[in-house]
């Protein structure tokens, strides 16, 4: 099982741990073959290294295009060491046995975050690596293939234990973990491609990432938890910086994703917005001409609930607003930048975690979401409808005033992002009552009215805040019952998608109650 390994090809764009790893190898008599830029940075450590050129009697053409694709480096790579053939063809040909492969790929992922352009993305696909990793790790029962620079450590304590020798519970271990790496490398490749084709069906997208970070825990402290990214270049929280505070746990990844998808849908150009997110559902979104005031106003819908939340601002967090948020409990702040005072502000908060992710989610672009099942991958396009888009269709007697339907347009967008069944009270561009996930639609209106008159007695205002509000329903509502206790809440205008077969009923329930009703054609069910 265990092989002592004569020669290593190494060629790596990430240039980390080379020169350590390069060393430790020749230092067990393992002779090292490398590419242009790789080679020359063994070379310049130091240590002897012999070009892939000298192995395939080819020199590196094309701009790199072509420099190991080349059977005496995949001959090398994919010979069976006791088949006598192979054996007798690698001799014909003058074909080495290469035993370890430390490769890892041209950026591509880092190329699309940074936002490169096209000639510069396409040009970093590799090809040759995947093909060399790809060959390797086929290869396990000889070959070891490293692709990650923090597993070299392991290969150097690897090789150290084992006298120079490499055993096939690590080559087998690599091997996976190579296969998952070009997986990986291949999905952002194709999600790239379709994202520049504004293609979503899942049919020509691959659904694959690679796994940034490992989680102390997951959603429970019983279960373990990884974060695995898929290099979409969406501003939001698996592309944001974090700049204080511990690591991000499963659930508070899960939140901050939720609460910055939500103020994505209030472009900034219409005006700061603020969401504070607790368990995956908004306890409070406001709109307000000055975003600490759209903070006072998320924070007023629901402030018990607020307590230990996560914040997401549309516009660069400022000093005022930052001195607001730290005065009570919260996890975690995710907007599109802070300012300096902004961020010597939350320095004195040590656990308060802040993100910064330089710009806004596009509510329209096109994407997949996928959730697990049992045995299965559920996948769909991401919910880009927005309201702005849709055909809005007044249907009883009465017409929204031009601050009701305002208010109507608002409460539907946040409903977009609240568990279904939602129910979203708003008032004067802020929610003022929000019921989420319940089995019945009722129940949602009854909770978010319950909660709204909560609110009210802890600000000491006599009437609940939901009276004069606008609802939204992010599905029709199959009977009336669940209108009339909005209507009861006080709403003197709803939204809702209609579609019910019982709508005839529901519009009449809204005429007799003397409210508006706007139907918006589009569902917005989120589980
Ligand atoms: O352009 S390639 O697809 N063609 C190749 O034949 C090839 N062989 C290795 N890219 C290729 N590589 C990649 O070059 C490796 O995966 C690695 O990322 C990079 C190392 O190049 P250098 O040693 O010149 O820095």
């Amino acid at each position: 099982d265990h092989v002592k390994p004569k020669r290593a090809l190494l060629s790596v764009s990430d240039k980390t741990g080379l020169n350590n790893l390069a060393a430790a190898l020749a230092a067990h008599g393992i002779e090292l073959i490398s590419t242009g830029g790789t080679a020359a940075a063994i070379a310049a450590a130091g240590l002897a290294v012999r070009d892939v050129s000298d192995i395939t009697g080819f020199p590196e053409i094309m701009d790199g295009r072509v420099k190991t694709l080349h059977p005496g480096v995949h001959g090398g790579l994919l010979s069976i060491r006791d088949d006598d053939q192979h054996r007798k063809v690698m001799e014909e040909n003058g074909i080495l046995d290469i035993d370890i492969a430390i490769i890892n790929l041209y950026p591509f992922e880092a190329v699309r975050a940074a936002g490169g352009d096209y000639p510069t993305t396409v040009e970093n696909i590799d090809i040759g690596g995947p093909a060399m990793i790809r060959a390797a790790a086929k290869n396990h029962a000889y070959v070891t293939v490293v692709t990650d620079p923090s597993d070299y450590q392991a290969l150097i304590e690897e090789l150290e234990s084992a006298n120079g020798a490499l055993t096939y519970e690590f080559r087998k271990h690599m091997a996976a973990k190579a296969y998952g790496r070009t997986a990986a490398y291949d999905a952002a490749i194709s999600n790239w491609f379709a994202g520049e084709l504004d293609i979503e069906t899942p049919r020509h997208r691959a659904l694959a990432g690679s796994l940034r970070d490992v989680m102390r825990y997951g959603e429970n402290p019983h279960q373990s938890a990884g974060f695995y990214v898929t290099g979409e270049a969406r501003p939001g929280v698996a592309t944001a910086t974090q700049h204080q505070g511990k690591q991000l746990s499963y659930n508070n990844i899960n939140d901050t994703d939720a609460a910055f998808e939500l103020v994505g849908e209030f472009s900034p150009e219409a005006g700061p917005a603020c969401a504070i997110i607790k368990h995956a559902n908004p306890c409070g979104v406001g709109t307000a001409e000055d975003l600490g005031d759209a903070y006072r106003k998320a924070l007023a819908c629901d402030p018990v609930s607020a307590f230990g939340g996560i914040v997401a601002f549309n516009a660069p967090l400022d000093a005022k607003t930052a001195e607001e948020v730290v005065k009570i409990f919260t996890e975690v702040i995710i907007a599109p930048d802070a300012s300096q005072e902004a961020l010597q502000i939350l320095s004195a908060k040590k656990n308060l975690r802040l993100l910064t992710t330089g710009g806004l989610p596009d509510p329209r672009a096109s994407g997949l979401t996928a959730k697990t099942v049992a045995g299965g991958l559920l996948v769909q396009s991401r919910d880009k409808g927005v309201i702005d888009d849709l055909e809005l269709k007044i249907v009883t007697e009465r017409v929204p005033s031009e601050g009701e339907l305002r208010d109507l347009k608002f409460a539907f967008r946040v409903a977009k992002h609240v568990k279904s069944n939602a129910i979203v009270y708003a008032k004067d561009g802020a929610t003022v009552g929000i019921g989420a996930g319940q089995m019945s639609r009722v129940d949602s209106a009854r909770i978010a009215a319950r909660k709204a008159r909560d609110a009210a007695q802890t600000m000491g205002l006599n009437e609940p805040l939901t009276k004069g509000s606008a609802v939204a329903s992010d599905a029709f509502f199959p009977f009336a019952d669940g209108l009339l206790s909005a209507i009861e809440a006080g709403a003197t205008s709803v939204i809702q998608p209609g579609g019910s077969m019982r709508d005839d009923e529901v519009i009449r329930a809204a005429n007799d109650a003397g409210i508006a009703m706007v139907l918006t054609g589009m569902r917005h069910f989120r589980h």
